[in-house]
């Protein structure tokens, strides 16, 4: 995202917060959040992993109805000392991860309309709060988001946003996780997705393969329909060590002189968990 447009624009704050302004959503919006919690909660049990559908429990999310933010803010605050806080859409990298480094998470207030159960553009409401926040409620998991956070804002410094987006993206929005028991979901834009809470776990097309950090920083991914390819980590510790303890200069200054990745190549180093058929990209581009 361009860093120009860094001026927060009217009636939201400097940190481009708004308020929730929780009284004014309608019957019909409380309605659509619990038809789409009413589809996932079906799906997730034994596909997501446990540290998510507890966090549902710990905060409370089972309750009927949008969540109010001040309500969960103050459950957050209680276990692991984040605050999530409303605004309009995307806002700019820089104002996001300074969010983060200070554990405020960023949520769109809106929620999405009946023709846009399946697909959306900007993150509404229900991704952002059932997708995100649960996890929030696990302290290894919480400290990796600030940590990412403080990252973001390195890397601001450094000119190397799009690698750290990378992470970002096959971490927190599409990250898969290895139990004892088979592979688990974990990441936000799946969890918070019908679709691709059984694609990215049982259709043979997209590619699961262990985690490496540069080699997903190198990767490309796909804004346009459902992953090439996830990655899968051994633990929230495993992730939160990483970030927390790499120097991640001399990694974006060896990234420079390296292609990127195609998002469907599996290299010869890859530890492949499933090697996809890549049936489901094929086919949507033969149409
Ligand atoms: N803004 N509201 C919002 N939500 C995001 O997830 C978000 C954003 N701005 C920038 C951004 N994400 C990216 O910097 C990260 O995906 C890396
Ligand atoms: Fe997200």
């Amino acid at each position: 995202m361009a860093q120009t447009d860094i001026i927060a624009p009217q009636g939201t704050a400097a940190d481009w917060t708004i308020a929730q302004d929780w009284a004014s959503y309608t019957t019909q919006d409380h309605a659509m959040w619990d038809r789409l919690f009413a589809r996932q909660t079906q799906m997730l049990p034994g596909r997501a992993v446990p540290e998510f559908l507890e966090g549902l429990d710990i905060l409370r999310m089972t309750k009927p109805g949008i969540p109010d933010f001040a309500e969960l803010s103050d459950r957050l605050m209680q276990r692991t000392g984040w605050q999530v806080i409303a605004v309009p859409g995307l806002v700019p990298d820089k104002v996001f991860f300074d969010h983060l480094a200070n554990r405020r998470f960023v949520a769109g207030r809106f929620i999405r309309q009946p023709d846009q159960m399946d697909y959306l553009q900007e993150p509404d409401v229900f991704h952002d709060v059932f997708g995100h926040v649960p996890l929030l409620a696990n302290p290894v998991f919480a400290d990796y988001m600030q940590a990412y956070g403080q990252g973001g804002l390195r890397a601001d410094a450094l000119g190397s946003i799009e690698q750290l987006a990378r992470l970002y993206w096959y971490t927190v929005e599409f990250g898969l996780i290895r139990q004892d028991d088979g592979l688990k979901l974990y990441g936000a834009g799946i969890v918070s997705s019908h679709g691709e809470s059984e694609f990215a776990l049982d259709d043979p097309s997209p590619n699961r393969l262990g985690f490496d950090l540069q080699r997903l920083m190198r990767t490309r991914y796909r804004i346009d329909d459902y992953q090439q390819s996830y990655f899968v980590i051994d633990s929230f510790e495993q992730l939160l060590r990483m970030t927390a303890e790499t120097d991640f200069a001399p990694l974006y200054a060896q990234l420079e002189g390296l292609p990127d990745i195609e998002t469907d190549t599996i290299l010869p180093t890859d530890r492949v968990f499933h090697r996809g058929t890549q049936d489901h990209a094929t086919r949507k581009k033969e149409e």
